[in-house]
Formats: structure tokens, sequence, C-alpha cells
């Protein structure tokens, strides 16, 4: 399964010779000992090293514990709210390998969003990390309408069942589920402006069409590399760097499951010397602003490429992390619909502040209103034609006709193209904002803060930070008899901030009188945005 031909046109896995029969797990797990590299090293993660071998056992010890312990059937989903240790490589391939369905889950929201997640996506089983428990515990469990059980990596307190200890008393072996490789794999929640997360349905196949096409097309990935995601395994990004990329070529991933601050990033790429480095733009600024108390600067000279993706890489940030540590940052843009990057740089003919170029084997089209193209050097609405993309919205039809239209999925990005096909990042055609690389609803910020007693009405919009990069804003309209003050927009944050996910708070509270409104009432973001730039603090 390699691709020899560059193409200009889109590739599905057919073509890429992706058999009919095909199991995602046996393709990157057991494969990986069939062919001679079971003794080699897949996963170091701190002091641990755990080779592919062993990765391939405790797989085949979860899958059996999911199928014949607790009783998870094909096609059910499992729903794995894990940092980033080895249990999310054997959970996530062990249920897929027995045909059930996976869903890794940000870590970072709150037990009402669970909540929607596990009865959406009727998940039985729920993987859970001894440190997150606690956010699940706090639904209330008649409030559960499908979750059987609970097993959690670390203690297992009453009423829940320990993966260690389910695992121990499984067989190391284990047939995949005869899956083709047009069934449901794994999905990914993807936040939407309103409503709730979609669950984006993946199937067997679209891992392999971006393992090929961009991380061994574009990336060059081998057995010699070491990959490092500082974006964690639960975004579709996080999953590709840090887990099915280095397991497409049997190379090594680095695990880290702490928080990741700038001291503690240097920290891991010293100890554990990545030669691919993947980031986001926030996190790119962060480490440029933290610098080593006396001594040298960090060694970053093991990294042979760096990645960025996520949100748009301003031009400056490139520049200024390659004079300091003469790593390049390749930036592309994917989504979680599409599962990987499908327009990207490219090592040693990168244009800064552009999004690079279409990956070989994807097509772009940029369109009209009218859906008609629109001629080079123009801004239109970003189309793209690839075999990676989710096959629908679970139980979200309407979303789904709204989104992928036959062989075409729209991105919701606007973007015009250069002579030489580089593509330029024009903003969103809808209000989402892209915070720290990870989707923020400003509607949902807003009705956070509307239920703040002293609140009449908010607006919320993205604002360029020093380093170019968007946080959210908020308009705010108070009610009669409540007087805007520094206190109160402290306490609006700290508001949002205790009810909705910790990266979705304003980082400035503005009070206005009013908020610019059209003749039907609906808030002008266009002119918040326009106030938001002004604003000068
Ligand atoms: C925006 C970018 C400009 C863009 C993702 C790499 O970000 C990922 O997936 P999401 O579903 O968001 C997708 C949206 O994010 N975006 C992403 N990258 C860029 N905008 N320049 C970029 N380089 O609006 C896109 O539609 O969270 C990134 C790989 C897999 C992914 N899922």
């Amino acid at each position: 399964m390699t691709l020899d031909v560059v193409t200009n046109r889109a590739i599905s896995a057919a073509e890429l010779g992706i058999p009919e029969q095909f199991n995602a797990a046996s393709y990157y797990v057991d494969r990986n000992v069939q062919e001679g590299r079971g003794g080699k090293v897949a996963i170091e993660a701190g002091d641990e090293r755990i080779t592919y071998q062993q990765v391939l056992e405790r797989v085949n010890q979860t899958g059996s514990l999911l199928r014949d312990a607790l009783g998870v059937r094909r096609e059910e989903r499992v729903l794995l709210l894990l940092l980033d240790t080895p249990e999310f490589a054997y959970s996530f391939f062990g249920a897929m390998k027995i045909g059930a369905v996976p869903i890794p889950t940000n870590t970072l929201l709150k037990p009402a969003d669970y909540q929607y997640i596990l009865n959406d996506s009727r998940a039985g089983v729920a993987i859970v990390s001894e440190a997150l428990l606690p956010q699940l515990q706090a639904i209330p469990r008649e409030q559960l309408r499908f979750l059987r059980e609970v097993v959690v990596v670390g203690n297992a307190p009453a009423g829940t069942r320990s993966l260690s200890e389910l695992m121990q008393v499984q067989p190391t072996t284990l047939e995949a589920a005869e899956t083709s490789r047009d069934d449901a794999a794994f999905w990914l929640y993807s936040s939407g402006s309103t409503g709730f997360p979609k669950g984006c349905v993946h199937l067997h196949h679209d891992m392999v069409i971006c393992s090929e096409l961009y991380a061994k097309g574009i990336l060059r990935i081998s057995a010699q590399d070491r990959t490092f995601s500082v974006a964690k395994l639960f975004f579709a990004y996080g999953l590709g760097n840090g887990l099915y990329f280095p397991f497409a070529v049997g190379a090594t991933t680095i695990l880290w499951a702490g928080p990741p601050t700038p001291p503690n990033i240097y920290a891991v790429v010293e100890r554990h010397r990545p030669t691919l480095f993947f980031s986001v733009p926030t996190s790119y600024a962060m480490l440029l602003a933290h610098q080593r108390e006396g001594g040298p600067d960090f060694d970053l000279s093991s990294v042979r490429q760096g990645v960025s993706a996520g949100e748009a890489l301003p031009a400056a940030l490139f520049q200024r992390f390659k004079e300091r540590f003469g790593v390049e940052i390749l930036d592309g843009i994917g989504s979680t619909e599409i599962l990987h990057i499908f327009i990207s740089n490219r090592a040693g003919a990168v244009r800064p502040g552009s999004s690079g170029q279409i990956v070989p084997g994807y097509e772009a089209k940029l369109v009209d209103e009218e859906n008609r193209p629109v001629p080079q050097g123009e801004i239109g609405n970003l189309l793209i034609k690839g075999d990676s993309t989710c096959a629908y919205y679970w139980n979200k039809h309407e979303k789904t006709k709204d989104t992928i239209e036959g062989h075409w999925i729209r991105t919701g990005d606007k973007y015009y193209q250069d002579a030489d096909g580089y593509f330029w990042y024009a903003g969103r055609s809808d209000d989402m904002l892209k915070v720290g690389g990870i989707w923020v609803s400003p509607v949902e910020i807003e009705n956070t803060l509307i239920e703040h007693p002293a609140v009449q009405e908010a607006g919320v919009v993205g604002r360029a930070d020093q380093d170019g990069l968007i946080k959210p804003m908020a308009f705010v309209v108070l009610r009669p008899g409540h007087q805007g003050s520094p206190e109160l927009a402290r306490e609006l944050q700290k508001f949002v901030r205790g009810r909705i996910a910790e990266y979705k708070r304003p980082r400035w509270v503005e009070f206005v009188a009013e908020l610019p409104k059209t003749a039907t009432g609906k808030t002008q973001r266009f002119k918040l945005r326009e106030l938001a730039t002004l604003e000068t603090r």
C-alpha cells in the first residue's frame, strides 16, 4: 500500500490498494510485528519503553476484555476519556480490533458536555483516566441512559472497573473482527457554532489515507522518526501525529500526559529528542516567550521538522522559531471531518503565513456563494475532495447534507490562492473561533454570560493578541442598576470559567450601552470585530 504515483486528483481507498476486508487495528498494530518490528520501541512515556510486540499483546487484552468481560458488541461505541498514556493506544486499537467504535474525547470539557456525548453516542462503556473520573462522576447517574461500565486507568473506586486488573486475566492473542474498509472505525466529536457537538463517523480506511498522503507524502515519515505532539491524542490532529502516523511506519511515539506548558514541552523535547514536533500556533508563541534562566538556550537540535495546524501560523512566529532554534515549521490546514491535513507547506518550500499547497491525493476548489469557481487570487469558500473525509455526522442528517456534497466537503473556511498554488487563509464563513487550535463557539460564551444576573446581553468575537492569535472578547450590556467595573469584568470571566471549558473564557470584557444590531435584531458581529480591533488595552 504505497502511493508511488504523484497525483493531482483525489485518490480513493480502493485506488490506494486498501483491501475490501480491512481492520485498521491489525494494519497499525499487528502488521508492525508481522513485518519484524516486534522488538522496536513503539511508545516512550516517561521511563516506560513499550515495544510493538507489547503493544500488540496489550491491544489484544483490551479488545478481549471489552468483548468477553464487558460484552461490548461490534459497532458499539466505547468512550475514551484518556490522557496521553499508553492505555490510549491499547483502548483505541483494542476496541477497533473487535469491530467496536472508540470515541476519543476532549479531556478539557465539563460534565454537561460528557453527558451529551455519552447519550448521543450511546456508548455502553467508558474508559477513563483516574484524574478525569470526577468529570464523569459529577453527572447524575440516572441521566446516563446507555452507559453500563466505567473502566478506570489508575485506581478504580467502587462502582468502576480497573483496566489493568481486567487486562491481566485476558489472553494476549485476539483475532481481529472481519471489518470492511468502509465500516465505522472511530468517531471524533467536533463543535459547531450553535447546538451540541457533532460526531464525525470515520471509517477503517480513513487513517490510512492520511498516513499515506500527508505523513508519508509530505512529512516523509519513516521508522527512524520519533514523534512528539503537543496537541493531545484526543484531537484529530494529535491522533495522527502521536499515534497512527508513527504506527504506520513502525516509528516511536513520545507520549506525555501532563499539561503542555513551555517548561514541560522543552523538558520532554530535551529528554526524548523527537525528530518530528507537532504543535499549534498559540503553543509556538508561548514557547518563544519562554527563556531558560541562565545557561544555554533549549536544545531542539533533534527536531528535523516542526508542524503547525489548528489555526493559521503568523509569518512572524515562523521566522522567530526558525531563527532561534533552526527549526522550520510546516503550517498546514486539517479538520476533524477530513481527519488530518489536506493543504500544507513542504520542507524547503515554505511561504510563511500561507497554509501551503494541496496535499497530493486531495483536490481543492474555491467557489463563490453560487458554487461557481472564483478566479485565481480571489477569495472563495474552500471545498475539499479526498477519501479520508468522515462518512457523515451521527444523528445529524441535515447538518451532514449541508456539509458533505458527494465527494466534496465544505470546510467553512475562506481562502484565496496565489499564482503558485499556495493557499492563504481569509477567515471563516461562520462565526466560529479557533483559540489555541481548539474550536470555540461565540454563541456558547454569550449564552453563558447571559446566565449571570448582571448581564442583559452579550456579543462575543475574536480579537488578535500581541502574536496575532485570536482569543475571545466579550461585549456586555448590563441590566439596569448594574455598573461596569474591572471587578465585574473579572467576576464575569470567573463565572464563565466555572460553567464551560476553561479555554472558552473571554480574555477581555468590555461594557457597552448596546450591541450593534441588524433590522431583524441579529447582533452584527462584524461591527463588534471592528470595535475589538480598535480596543487598545
Ligand atoms: C481551522 C486552520 C488556518 C480551519 C485539525 C490538523 O484543526 C483541526 O481540526 P478542527 O476540526 O478544525 C478545523 C478548522 O480549523 N484550521 C485548522 N488548521 C488551520 N486555519 N490555518 C491552519 N493551518 O478553520 C479548519 O476548518 O479542530 C488540524 C489536523 C487535523 C485536524 N483535525
